[in-house]
């Protein structure tokens, strides 16, 4: 019955994980830490403040070509741009209290290593219907989340949205349990993957319908400001929502009414198996907020401090003068769009050279450098993630399947 449960969209999707082999689906082995890291060229680009009208400058550049197949990288300039973001990164943490930066790795790494089991148990069916997994977007959803307030800002995403659910604080055992089509999940098993929700987080999930979620969350932020709450709404969607126009007709009333809303752009480059340069005319997408009057950002989105740091620079002017912001976080996926994805669209080459710059490797080394944690603390921190894991498995094994009557309950149309 869970599977039926889990299909709410019919695109069309070809579900053949039940005969291929998993590295054959997705053409390449996903590391939980890949043992070098190296960091990407970054350069410039504007940084518009509306509220003050001030311009500076910000790294890196977005339009300086989407990474495609076919780019080369040189090593050495890439190892050295990774060396000035550790600093970087290493400088930020100096500021952040150790006890917050300790949670934000672990919450990394339970990210990661929870997404891995779920790859795993959805070849054997463990998990049915469509499973958008986060794994290489981390920084992103740790980043931005835990620079919210969890008491009054609200969050909204798609639905790549399991870490998020975790990061927002609904458990590791709720979200499987979900994932399971369980009665012990976040909404009794009837959301599945895609429609993780949290009254008592403030997570209004989940949404399967691109950009369909920038439009609901506008109405949140509007509501926010409506009711004179301090709260602000932060608003996840992908790039490839940017070309529809839910997503010009929303930054148009947020700034127009001034709503205390972050428009999240998680670039990860792909919208399915189309690269953002063969669907976009301009590949900036911060730089598209600037024909709304809206402040906006680019940011490097393996690197979680420094999506910390925009967001928290967007949440004041959101909380302290009721301004939106567009942030442009560009990021990468490491696995395949869904779960039945072949990734025939890029090669194996690309996905590895995102994975030499891992985020949680990165972080790992700054924090390890900067002596906030020793290898005795990872270790530790990468077997809590994995018992938590593992515990979340067996309260979804053991979590009975949603009763026939509840069918009809909770369910609009
Ligand atoms: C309105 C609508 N059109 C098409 C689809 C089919 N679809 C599902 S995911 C997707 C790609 C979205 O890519 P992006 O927004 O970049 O998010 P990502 O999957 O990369 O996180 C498409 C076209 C959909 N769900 N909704
Ligand atoms: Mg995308």
């Amino acid at each position: 019955m869970h599977k039926r449960l889990h299909v709410a969209y019919n695109f069309p999707e070809v579900h053949n994980y039940f005969t291929q082999p998993f590295f054959e689906i997705y053409g390449a082995e996903v590391l939980i830490l890949p043992k070098t890291a190296t960091r990407q060229k970054s350069s410039t680009t504007t940084n518009r403040d509306s509220n003050n009208g001030s311009s500076k400058t910000a790294s890196p550049k977005p339009d300086d070509g989407s990474p495609q197949a076919t780019d080369k990288v040189d090593r050495k300039e890439a190892q050295a741009e990774y060396k000035e973001r550790k600093k970087s990164q290493k400088d930020s943490i100096k500021n952040t209290d150790p006890k917050l930066l300790k949670e934000m790795l672990y919450q990394m790494v339970l990210g990661r290593v929870f997404e891995q089991k779920c790859a795993e148990v959805y070849r054997i069916g463990k998990i049915g219907g469509f499973c958008h997994l986060y794994i290489g977007q981390e920084a992103v959803g740790v980043g931005a989340i835990m620079a919210t307030d969890r008491d009054r800002d609200f969050v909204i995403t798609a639905y790549r949205d399991h870490v998020q659910a975790m990061v927002v604080g609904i458990t590791p055992e709720a979200v499987m349990a979900e994932l399971y089509g369980k009665a012990g999940g976040n909404v009794g098993g009837k959301g599945g993957s895609m429609h993780m929700f949290s009254k008592e987080f403030n997570f209004f999930g989940g949404h399967g319908i691109v950009g369909g979620q920038i439009g609901v969350g506008t109405g949140m932020a509007y509501a926010q400001k409506y009711k004179e709450s301090d709260g602000v709404t932060l608003c996840f969607f992908g790039e490839a929502a940017v070309n529809q126009g839910i997503f010009h007709e929303s930054l148009n009333m947020a700034q127009l009414w001034k709503l205390p809303i972050i428009y999240i752009c998680e670039n990860n480059q792909y919208g399915m198996g189309t690269s953002q340069k063969r669907a976009m005319s301009i590949s900036s997408i911060a730089s598209k907020a600037e024909g709304f009057g809206m402040a906006n950002e680019f940011v490097d989105g393996m690197d979680v401090m420094a999506v910390r740091e925009a967001t928290e620079r967007a949440v004041k002017r959101a909380r302290k003068n009721s301004l939106p912001t567009l942030l442009e976080i560009r990021c990468y996926r490491y696995m395949g769009h869904s779960m039945s994805d072949p990734g025939k669209y890029r090669t194996t080459e690309e996905i590895k050279k995102y994975q030499e710059r891992d985020p949680i490797v990165l972080f790992k080394e700054s924090l390890t450098e900067a002596k906030v944690i020793s290898d005795k603390d990872y270790t530790e921190i990468e077997i809590r993630a994995k018992e938590s894991t593992e515990k979340a498995m067996k309260f979804a094994d053991e979590s009975p399947l949603p009763d026939a009557k509840e069918l009809f309950t909770d369910v609009y149309a």
